[in-house]
């Protein structure tokens, strides 16, 4: 059944501002919007016991994708899943702490990398999910895939768990390069596959998540990230020249420029750090941008929110921008601050 299918035609709004139009007010979805803020996720997930589970029943993941839909009419679905099943289809094993997040066997100096090999079956549950999402979807709605980048990958496959610093891998990276670079085109390889699946089976656009980024001195950002991101997108292009590529380097700094430029990516993605007015004089005129509101205010919510919203949509005026926040929704978020959000985004129509 479709949500609120108009009879003629599709609008698909976010896909156009990924293409280079700025209609009057933009586009919005939020990052990370399928999940525990939701009273209907948290009930589901509990149904189903682990996170895992979850995903890999591909009637509840689709169903998990569209409730955040249903409830506020964002102009993007993502896909629900996790870039953590990168790691576990090449090999690695993945379970979910209760209350503490991922867990994998780390990589250690005697790990044999040449073992981690792609079971390509288990990725066939998402491409299910993305499958039945697709047949359910408002065509109004952009359907947006995703996969981390090697980098912010590499940094859970080397520690085994979420780490501050990200200290596991960079060490590995400085002391043991080439062996680093082994494991990080084994990531891309993965990637481009994945992504390339999804896409084949009707997501409209992609997105990759380098959440980690900013953890990387210059020129290892250059190596660890710009690098690869590039070669993902090359990959992509050569494949699904159509299909948009949001590349979100979050942390990038200064050196998101050079990531716009760099990696061939379609739009960028802007966390809450960076001053849109800073990225606007910074990115190439015309380059679609995303963001970047802070998880923080939306939580505050009042004129916090409304303050934020005005600046960054003056900022962006001149430019394709999709409303987002700066990085993932937090489970603390009121669902009335994400309503009078979007309602606020919405009324405002053209502030240039
Ligand atoms: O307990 C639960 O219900 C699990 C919480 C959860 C959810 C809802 C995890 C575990 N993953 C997800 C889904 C998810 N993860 C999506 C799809 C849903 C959506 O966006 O609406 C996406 C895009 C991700 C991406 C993801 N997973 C990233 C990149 C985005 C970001 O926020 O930076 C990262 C770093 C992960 C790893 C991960 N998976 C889960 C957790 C708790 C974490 C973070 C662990 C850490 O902080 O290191």
């Amino acid at each position: 059944m479709s949500l609120n299918a108009p009879a003629h035609g599709a609008d698909k709004k976010l896909l156009g501002v990924l293409r280079g139009e700025r209609p009057a007010v933009p586009p919005v979805w939020l990052m990370r919007q399928a999940g525990r803020y939701l009273p209907e996720y948290r009930e589901l997930r509990a149904d189903k016991g682990g996170f895992l589970e979850l995903v890999y029943d591909s009637a509840a993941a689709a169903e998990v994708t569209l409730q955040p839909l249903r409830r506020f009419g964002f102009d993007g679905a993502i896909l629900f899943s996790d870039i953590l099943i990168v790691p576990y289809a090449m090999g690695q094993s993945l379970w979910f702490e209760a209350g503490e997040g991922p867990r994998l066997a780390p990589i250690l100096a005697e790990t044999d990398l040449s073992a981690l090999t792609p079971e390509w079956s288990r990725f066939d549950a998402v491409y299910d999910t993305v499958r039945r999402v697709k047949a359910a979807l408002n065509p109004n709605v952009t359907f947006l895939g995703f996969a981390g980048s090697p980098w912010t990958i590499a940094t859970y496959m080397v520690a085994g768990q979420g780490s501050k610093d990200h200290g596991a891998a960079r060490r590995m990276a400085y002391g043991e390069p080439d062996r680093f670079a082994a494991l990080i085109d084994a990531i891309i390889a993965a990637t481009v596959e994945y992504l390339s699946g999804q896409i084949a089976t009707g997501v409209e656009a992609v997105q990759l998540f380098d959440s980690w980024s900013g953890s990387l001195a210059p020129i290892q950002f250059e190596r660890w990230v710009i690098d690869p991101n590039r070669r993902i997108v090359a990959a992509l292009k050569e494949r699904h020249p159509d299909i948009p590529v949001i590349g979100f380097p979050k942390g990038a700094g200064a050196k998101l420029a050079d990531y716009a430029v760099q990696t061939g990516v379609d739009a960028v993605g802007v966390d809450e750090t960076i001053d849109p007015h800073w990225a606007h004089g910074a990115l190439p005129a015309g380059m679609p941008v995303q963001g970047n509101l802070d998880p923080l205010a939306l939580i505050a919510g009042g004129r916090a929110v409304e303050e934020a919203v005005d600046a960054i949509r003056a900022a962006f005026a001149d430019r394709p921008h999709i409303f987002n926040l700066g990085h993932g929704i937090l489970p603390d978020t009121p669902i009335a601050h994400v309503e009078a959000l979007l309602s606020y985004v919405r009324q405002q129509g053209d502030c240039s």
